[in-house]
């Protein structure tokens, strides 16, 4: 089924259930080749999910600041490729939700672990900002925050569960959004853990 969260945003239930397995499966190599960290923000502090990134550009926090880099800064070496199943994924929910034509060239992977969250935050790093974002969301559900264009507006609660895939464009693609601390649980594929992808197109 198909929700619509506001203009642009589009929860597209389950879409992702029928290939989660695989999808697994190929994160387990891309964090094999660039494993899990928590990214320093500007600010110091230790980001509460580890994050990952596969494709051509990857996103990356240090005491710098925000920006995309082709390269993983703990190898030197380019982020690992984008599966075609990642890029297909994220081009058929875009086009389901009215975006035709989405090329991601950066896929980040979140990880949260019970306990972990993400505050309410603006994506903005990204150059086009008439490109939809794509998030598949894998494993222990989460409650997600979604905010307006106001970090002090109030924000609605989604609940996110595993295959459950989010198309954010148009006047939502600016809204602030976060995740409340995940639950402690157990899910049959990935065990203690939400693993979220967001298919962005940066460059
Ligand atoms: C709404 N990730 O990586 S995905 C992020 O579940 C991020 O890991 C969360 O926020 C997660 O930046 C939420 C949903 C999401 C992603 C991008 C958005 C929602 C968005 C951009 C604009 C509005
Ligand atoms: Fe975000």
């Amino acid at each position: 089924g198909r929700e619509v969260l506001a203009p642009g945003a589009l929860v597209l239930r389950g879409f992702a259930r029928a290939q989660a397995e695989s999808l697994v499966l190929e994160i387990g190599e891309i964090c094999a080749r660039a494993p899990f960290r928590h990214m320093l923000t500007p600010g110091g502090q230790h980001m509460s999910a580890a994050m990952t990134n596969c494709g051509p550009l990857g996103w990356v926090s240090d005491r710098r600041g925000y920006r995309y880099e082709a390269a993983d800064p703990d190898s030197g070496k380019p982020w690992p490729p984008m599966p075609d199943t990642f890029l297909r994924l994220a081009a058929d929910a875009a086009a389901e939700a009215g975006f035709s034509g989405f090329i991601p060239d950066a896929c980040l992977v979140n990880r949260y672990e019970p306990g972990t969250r993400m505050s309410l935050h603006q994506d903005r790093d990204e150059r086009d900002l008439t490109a939809p974002i794509v998030s598949v969301s894998l494993g222990l559900p989460a409650i997600f925050l979604f905010g307006g264009l106001h970090r002090s507006d109030r924000s609605e609660r989604v609940a996110l569960v595993h295959g459950d895939v989010v198309v954010w464009g148009g006047l939502s693609r600016l809204r602030f959004h976060g995740i409340l601390p995940v639950k402690e649980g157990s899910h049959a594929l990935l065990g203690r853990q939400r693993i979220n992808l967001t298919f962005r197109k940066a460059a």
